[in-house]
Formats: structure tokens, C-alpha cells, sequence
């Protein structure tokens, strides 16, 4: 009889997964820590130490359901470090004569898998079942599309899963609620504290082992709040659902100097490794809608980036992959500016991002587009080292969500696929958005000279230099036609203003890796395959 090994990797904690719903009374389930999948980018501290202890929790889940588990221990004298050697190694110590692998959050290892179909004990890889959409349905919606738009893909499928609809048409009467989305936060409004989660012995313990061989990342784990098993990140969703999604829409684009998550869900971590089900927080939603306890703008606006960005981006990842990952249309060749790594910059928005995500392993979403994101963009950081530092600092980081979103959303760099021009901006958007130039040694009404925002020189330098690739595009003509209008002097000044920055900014960098963390690399992936 057909023995499997059914290798559950640490973003696939789920009980439905398709492999475990089907299995045989025989198969051996295996999960492996293993160190390859904590190095190859440098991840948080908080990262590593939610894989690990969700894993160990999760592993203990699967034995009280009646499953025989193997558990591969970081530090077990076995251990081949590796997820393809040690599911291997462990089919052979098993006896089995197969392994089944449920299609991984990213191309690397799904390619190396496919690989070894054909192996002794081949590998058989089933589709992942948890997401609204399979890569195969995301292609036959593209087949034909001259462009791939967010809008149209969501819209089918609000009609495909019925979720927010009436008779047919949308609840409320309008698809999209964005144009109440964009307040912010008033000196008034308290966002709610996230609940704090207990540390259980199994949590402590794992976290005692990220400490040992990884305490030197980013972080401390004095900050460790993310829900490692199922029932906390129930609580997370109940949380969310009672108190912060009535007022998510309206404060969605907001941005505060002290409060890192305002009205976010902050589900994308229990989302993105299994725990929650994209489906249960979806319906959670619309429920609270149908109850009158949350307006059509916050629900609609928080279902629609899970039933439309979380799945757009997953669609485009596994149908653009690998050739995505090598892309760099707007040729930008910039290191990393070093503090990334640690926020220490005098531009107030940028040093309390990044000192947020070094607290908590999380940025929202228009941090991590219009902060972090905006001014890599505005300086041509090259694609990689980003990439490689979206993937390392937040725990709900896994390439399959990740690289579009920094890519394409953040850089432009797959010639406008992700979005239909780049989301550039100034200072007066981060002035007009938050509260941090209030506390910034720069004033962003000022475009040249010692006070001025850097945001803003960097602003329309990005724009002169790139406009050989974005003036065609109609959504850029009203910016360039206010470039147009500007005097020679004052252009010549701004980017006299903008080069000396970079120039500065090139002494003070490091190629995309923390300097102080030696011998990490971006491992054999879709860039160099
Ligand atoms: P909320 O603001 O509460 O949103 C609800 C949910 O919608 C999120 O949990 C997430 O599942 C989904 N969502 C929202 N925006 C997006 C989006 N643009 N793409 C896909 N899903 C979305 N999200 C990740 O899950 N992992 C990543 O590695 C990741 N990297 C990003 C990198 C960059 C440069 C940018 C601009 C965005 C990235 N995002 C990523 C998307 C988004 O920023 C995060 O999903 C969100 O900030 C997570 O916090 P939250 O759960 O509080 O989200
Ligand atoms: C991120 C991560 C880490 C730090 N450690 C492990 C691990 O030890 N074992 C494992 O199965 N998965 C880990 N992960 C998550 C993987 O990197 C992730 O499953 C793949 O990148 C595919 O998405």
C-alpha cells in the first residue's frame, strides 16, 4: 500500500490543508525546522520565533487529532538544515514511498520540488485549496487582458463568491468605497490596543531557540506579540471585528507618529501561515456589515484587500514568476540606504517607520507604500536589496505576497503590470497623511534649501529623470504639466538640491543586507535561475 510523507511547511499550519484532509491512515506528517529557511534573507527575531513556535503548536495540534508527526528540531544532531534533503531524508526513514507537498508561498522551492517528481520517491505537489483562487484561475482571468487591473479581477470575484452582494450588485450600490478611505487621524480618536497573547511553555521554549541562534537579527523578543496557534488568532479576529473594523476604512490611509496600528487588522501574519482562513475573515466582515455594526466603506474596504489584493498578488506572482523577480524596468541600481536597518535618519516619517517595524516586525500597509516604500522609489533603490529587506522585517512576509507589492506597487519596476503608475509622492502627502512633520527637522513647504523635506527635491528629480518612461502615460500628465510650468532656475535647483542627497546618501549606505550581520545572501532563487 502507498505510503506518503506529507511535508507541512511553517506558512501551511492549517487543518484543511488538502494533504492532511486526505490522508491515509499511514502517512507520517513531517515539519522541519531547518536553519536554510532562516537565512536566506535575515529575517526579524519576531519572524523566526512565530515560525518556530506556531510550528511546535501546531505540531502538538496534528497529535492530539490522531496523526503519526515527525518533528524536526533546529537543533536535532540530524537535522540536514534544508527542506528538500530533509523531507527526503525522513521519507527514507519512514519507509515511505512518496512525498506530498502542498504548492509553497514561493517559486524557489516549488521549483525545486518539481524537480524531484521524477526522483526515486517522487514528490507529489498538490494545489493549494485555502485561497479564493488558484494560479490557474488567476491565468485563465489574464488570458487575453492587455492590462491586469485590481478592479476587474475583484469585481468577478465578488460575484463569484457572493461576498457583499445584493441580488447581483454590489451592498451599498457602489463596488468601491475608496473616496471615504482617505482621513486622517484626528487628535481625538484613540485606535484600540491590540490583546496581548499568554506565552505558553511550547511558545517559550521556541522562542528561547530563536533568541540562542538568531538573537543578533533585528528585534527583540521582549516585543513578541503574534498569535502562534489557532485560538489566539481567533481572538486576533474577534478583536479586530469588535473593535477596529467599523473605523478601518475611514482611517485606512492614515498615518500616526505613535500608534503602529491604528485600525488595522494586523491578520496578515495568522492569514499568511494558516492560521486563519482567508474565508472565516472575509465572512466575519460581512457579517458584522449585515448586523449594522460596520459601515458598507470599512467593510468593503477591508474585504477588498483580501478577496481582491491578497489574491491579485498571488495570481500575478505564480504567473509571472521567475522572469518577476529579475525585473527592473525603470533600471535603478541603488544600494540599500544602511538605515533601514536601524532608523537612524533625521527624516522623521522614515526613522519612525522603520523604528516601528524593528518594535514589532510590522508596518501598515501605507508605511510600507508611501514611507519606506515611497522614498526607495524616489532614490532608485534596486529591486533585490529591497526586496530582500520587505522579506526579512515583517513577520507576515513570504515572497508570494511580498514581491509584487515591492516590485511592482513600490518600485514600478514590472512596467506598471501591478499598477497603472507609480505611487510617488512628496512631502506634502506625508504632511497631508500624518502627523510627523510636526516633529521633523525638515519643513516639507520648502523644496530647496537646509530645511527643505528631502521628499520634495527627490520628488520631482525621480519625475525629470524618469520621464523618457512615464510622460506617455495619461495618468501622469497632469504632474508633468506642473513640471512644464516650472521655471529653468527653479528645476536646475531642485536637482542640484536632489543629487547632493544622494550623493550623501551613497557614502552612508550598505548593499542590501544589515552590515552588522555577517555572511547572509539572497539564496538560488527566480533572479538568478
Ligand atoms: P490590513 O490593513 O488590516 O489589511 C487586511 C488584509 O488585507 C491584510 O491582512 C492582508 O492580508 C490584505 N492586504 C492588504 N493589502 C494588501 C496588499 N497590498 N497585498 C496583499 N494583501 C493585502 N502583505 C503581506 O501579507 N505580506 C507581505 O510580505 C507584504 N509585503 C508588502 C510589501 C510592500 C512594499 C507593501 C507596500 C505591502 C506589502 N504587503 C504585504 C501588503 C500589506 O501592506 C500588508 O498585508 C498589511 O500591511 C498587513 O497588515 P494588516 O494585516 O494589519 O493589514
Ligand atoms: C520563514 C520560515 C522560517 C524562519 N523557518 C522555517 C522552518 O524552519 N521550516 C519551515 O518549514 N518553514 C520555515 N519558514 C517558512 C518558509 O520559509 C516558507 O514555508 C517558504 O518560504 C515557502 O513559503
Amino acid at each position: 500500500m502507498s505510503k506518503p510523507l506529507i511535508l507541512v511547511l511553517g506558512d501551511q499550519l492549517s487543518l484543511s490543508l488538502p494533504t492532511l484532509r486526505h490522508a491515509p491512515e499511514n502517512a507520517v506528517v513531517a515539519l522541519c525546522e531547518v536553519a536554510d529557511e532562516a537565512h536566506y534573507v535575515p529575517h526579524h527575531i519576531h519572524k523566526i520565533g512565530l515560525f518556530l513556535a506556531a510550528m511546535r503548536h501546531f505540531a502538538q495540534a496534528l497529535r492530539e487529532k490522531g496523526f503519526t508527526v515527525h518533528y524536526t528540531a533546529l537543533d536535532d544532531p540530524d537535522n540536514t538544515h534544508a527542506i528538500i534533503s530533509e523531507a527526503e531524508r525522513l521519507a527514507t526513514a519512514y519507509d515511505c514511498d512518496h512525498i506530498e507537498a502542498v504548492r509553497p508561498g514561493e517559486w524557489r522551492l516549488w521549483h525545486a520540488m518539481k524537480k524531484r517528481e521524477t526522483a526515486e520517491r517522487p514528490w507529489r505537489l498538490i494545489e493549494d485549496d485555502r485561497f479564493f483562487t488558484t494560479p490557474e484561475d488567476f491565468a485563465q482571468w489574464a488570458k487575453g487582458r492587455k492590462q491586469l487591473r485590481l478592479e476587474y479581477f475583484y469585481r468577478e470575484q465578488r460575484r463569484h463568491t457572493g461576498l457583499l452582494m445584493k441580488d447581483g450588485e454590489p451592498a451599498g450600490g457602489q463596488w468601491n468605497f475608496d473616496h471615504d478611505n482617505r482621513e486622517p487621524l484626528s487628535e481625538n480618536v484613540e485606535p484600540p490596543r491590540p490583546p496581548q497573547h499568554r506565552q505558553d511553555a511550547l511558545t517559550r521554549e521556541a522562542l528561547a531557540v530563536a533568541q540562542q541562534h538568531f538573537g543578533h537579527h533585528m528585534g527583540t523578543l521582549e516585543t513578541f506579540n503574534w498569535p502562534v496557534t489557532r485560538r489566539q488568532a481567533l481572538a486576533d479576529l474577534r478583536h479586530f471585528i469588535d473593535h477596529s473594523l467599523p473605523d478601518f476604512g475611514r482611517y485606512q490611509d492614515a498615518i500616526s507618529d505613535t500608534d503602529p496600528f491604528l485600525f488595522h487588522s494586523r491578520l496578515a501574519v495568522a492569514m499568511n501561515i494558516g492560521l486563519l482562513s482567508p474565508r472565516e475573515v472575509c465572512a466575519a466582515a460581512e457579517k458584522q456589515y449585515e448586523k449594522g455594526r460596520a459601515p458598507i466603506n470599512a467593510v468593503e474596504g477591508f474585504i477588498r484587500q483580501i478577496l481582491g489584493w491578497r489574491e491579485y498578488v498571488r495570481g500575478l506572482y505564480w504567473t509571472q514568476m521567475p522572469g518577476y523577480k529579475r525585473e527592473n524596468r525603470l533600471g535603478f541600481s541603488r544600494d540599500l540606504p544602511a538605515f533601514y536597518w536601524d532608523g537612524n535618519t533625521d527624516m522623521r516619517c522614515l526613522q519612525r517607520a522603520i523604528e516601528m517595524t524593528i518594535d514589532n516586525s510590522y508596518a501598515h500597509h501605507i508605511q510600507r507604500l508611501m514611507v519606506t516604500g515611497n522614498f526607495a522609489l524616489l532614490c532608485g533603490v534596486k529591486p533585490e536589496a529591497l526586496c530582500d529587506w520587505y522579506l526579512a522585517v515583517y513577520a507576515d512576509a513570504c515572497e508570494w505576497v511580498e514581491l509584487p507589492n515591492t516590485l511592482g506597487m513600490v518600485l514600478h519596476a514590472d512596467g506598471g503590470l501591478m499598477g497603472s503608475k507609480p505611487y510617488c509622492a512628496s512631502g506634502k502627502y506625508i504632511d497631508k497623511m500624518s502627523d510627523h512633520c510636526q516633529h521633523c527637522r525638515y519643513t516639507p513647504k520648502q523644496v530647496t534649501g537646509p530645511k527643505a523635506c528631502p521628499l520634495n527635491s527627490l520628488y520631482w528629480h525621480f519625475l525629470a529623470t524618469h520621464e523618457g518612461e512615464l510622460r506617455a502615460n495619461p495618468r501622469m500628465k497632469l504632474i508633468y504639466g506642473a513640471l512644464d510650468k516650472m521655471k529653468e532656475e527653479k528645476r536646475d535647483a531642485m536637482r542640484q538640491q536632489a543629487e547632493a542627497f544622494l550623493t550623501q546618501l551613497e557614502t552612508e549606505s550598505s548593499y542590501g543586507k544589515p552590515f552588522h550581520v555577517k555572511g547572509y545572501y539572497s539564496s538560488d532563487d527566480g533572479r538568478n535561475d
